[in-house]
C-alpha cells in the first residue's frame, strides 16, 4: 500500500479553524510527530511518498481532503474551505501514474474527511464543507450514502472503522442510523475528539492523548503522539492518502 504524505507547511499556525480557538502550534515539534507519523504508516509496510509543503497552503498537510481514492478512479476534490482549493494539484499529480483522475466541480465542494469507506460503498457528512452537489457527482463512481452530522468538522471527525465489523463513534456528532448492522464501540465521554482512528491492515494508529478510548480498542494499536496537528483540528485520518 502507498501513503501519500504531504509535509507541514511553516504557515500551520494559519490553518482554517472551525471549533477550536487559535493557539500557537510548535512546528519544530508538529514535523517530529509528523515524522513518528510517517514511521508508523512505514512500520505498517506502507511505501511513504512524502510531498514538499506548499506555504502558500498552510493546511496542505491534511492531504486526507483533496481526493478520493477508489479501486479504479482517484476522484480529485474541491476543498470547502476556499483557503485550500489549490492543495489539489500537487495531490493529483502525485495519484496520476496509479489512478485514472476525476475531479469534482463547482459548485460542488467536499473534503475527504468526510468520506468513510466501507467495503464498496461511501458514507458521507454531509458537513459545513460537503454539499449535496457533491453527493450527486460522487455517486458517479461509487455507492454513496448520506450521513447528518452535528458539532465536529468533518465525518471522520465522529467516526472510523477500527475492526472488519467495527466502527469507533461518538454519537453526539453523528446519527449512527446509516450504520445499521455495524458493531459500535462508543469513545469515552471526557474524550470527544477520540473517534479519528487510522486502519492499516489489521493495525490501528491511534493519537496517545486518548487513554480512555484507547481500552475499548482492541488488537495491534500503534500510539503516536498528535498533538501539534490537533490544535489544527487535524487527526491522524487527515494526514495521509492509501492507495
Ligand atoms: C481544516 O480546517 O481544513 C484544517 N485545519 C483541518 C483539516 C483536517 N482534516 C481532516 O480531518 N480530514
Amino acid at each position: 500500500m502507498i501513503a501519500i504524505t504531504r509535509d507541514i507547511s511553516a504557515r500551520i499556525v494559519d490553518c482554517e479553524l472551525t471549533h477550536l480557538d487559535r493557539e500557537p502550534i510548535d512546528l519544530e515539534r508538529a514535523r517530529a510527530q509528523h515524522r513518528e507519523y510517517r514511521d508508523a504508516l512505514a512500520s505498517l509496510g506502507c511505501d511513504v511518498i512524502e510531498l514538499a509543503a506548499d506555504d502558500a497552503y498552510p493546511d496542505c498537510v491534511f492531504v486526507e481532503d483533496t481526493a478520493i481514492v477508489l479501486d479504479d478512479v482517484a476522484v480529485i476534490t474541491r476543498p470547502g474551505a476556499e483557503s485550500r482549493r489549490g492543495e489539489t494539484r500537487a495531490i493529483a499529480d502525485a495519484l496520476a501514474p496509479h489512478r485514472e483522475l476525476a475531479f469534482i466541480e463547482a459548485p460542488a465542494t467536499i473534503d475527504g474527511g468526510d468520506v468513510l469507506r466501507l467495503g464498496n460503498q461511501l458514507f458521507v457528512g454531509r458537513s459545513a464543507r460537503t454539499n449535496d452537489a457533491a453527493l450527486a457527482q460522487l455517486a458517479r463512481y461509487c455507492e454513496v450514502i448520506p450521513v447528518a452530522i452535528d458539532g465536529c468538522l468533518h465525518l471522520k471527525s465522529a467516526i472510523t472503522q477500527i475492526a472488519p465489523d467495527a466502527l469507533l463513534v461518538n454519537r453526539a456528532w453523528v446519527d449512527v442510523a446509516p450504520f445499521a448492522g455495524w458493531k459500535l464501540i462508543d469513545v469515552d465521554p471526557a474524550e470527544p475528539f477520540a473517534a479519528n482512528a487510522l486502519r492499516i491492515n489489521d493495525a490501528l494508529i491511534y493519537p496517545a492523548a486518548f487513554p480512555r478510548t484507547r481500552q475499548r480498542l482492541g488488537g495491534d494499536v500503534r500510539l503516536v503522539d498528535a498533538s501539534e496537528l490537533a490544535k489544527a483540528e487535524g487527526g491522524v485520518t487527515c494526514c495521509s492518502l492509501l492507495v
